[in-house]
């Protein structure tokens, strides 16, 4: 791994589960001082300055992380354990959404339905391929298709994050199947 990605993982862990690791704190929203953030991630022995987050704010590629206006505020646009509230958009979801996870977790998830583990939320895909990519981390990959068109005329909530992951509280079992790639 670059050192580049190196760096990009560690102010993932960061944003999104363990402020503490760069003795910084996140507000309600989940913003963190850019300033704080930059001395924190340095007191740890890492090297990073204003330019190398920039870079890697714009070219990190899931767009994980968002600044402000005036770039005195960074934060990541979801994934996090911690509780915070990204302001999330709630929004109607196309029919069908995609949950790759590992074939070793399927028992589990078809008795208990998908629930959102360490984070705040279950994530979804819009397409397979995503899905795919995001089961591979697990393991044995098998992609989950989930009804959310249906889920959505039962009045379950969706949110799309700013870089477009699709994010819903818990999917009970009726309302996916396993289907092969
Ligand atoms: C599974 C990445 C047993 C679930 C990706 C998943 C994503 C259950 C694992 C984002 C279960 C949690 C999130 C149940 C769910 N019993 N296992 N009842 N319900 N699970 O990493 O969705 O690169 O927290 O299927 O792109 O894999 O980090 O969630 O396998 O958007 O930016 O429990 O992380 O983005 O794993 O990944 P995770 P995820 P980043």
């Amino acid at each position: 791994m670059g050192n580049l990605d190196k760096l990009s993982k560690f102010i993932s862990l960061v944003l999104r589960h363990q402020p503490d690791a760069a003795h910084i704190t996140l507000d309600e929203h989940g913003w963190a001082n850019v300033e704080e953030l930059l001395t924190g991630i340095n007191e740890t022995g890492r090297k990073i300055d204003m330019e190398t987050l920039e870079g890697i704010v714009a070219t990190d590629n899931k767009q994980r992380y968002s600044f402000n206006q005036d770039k005195t505020l960074i934060r990541a646009n979801q994934g996090h354990s911690i509780p915070v509230d990204v302001e999330l958009k709630e929004q109607e979801p196309p029919e069908f959404l995609y949950h790759g996870t590992a074939t070793r977790f399927l028992d589990s998830i078809m008795n208990e339905g998908l629930k959102p583990m360490s984070r705040l939320y279950v994530h979804l895909s819009k397409d397979i391929e995503t899905a795919l990519k995001v089961g591979k981390r697990h393991g044995e990959p098998v992609i989950l298709k989930i009804h959310s068109g249906v889920m959505y005329k039962d009045g379950y909530k969706f949110y799309l994050s700013e870089n477009g992951v699709w994010l819903t509280k818990k999917v009970d079992a009726k309302y996916f199947e396993a289907i092969r790639d």
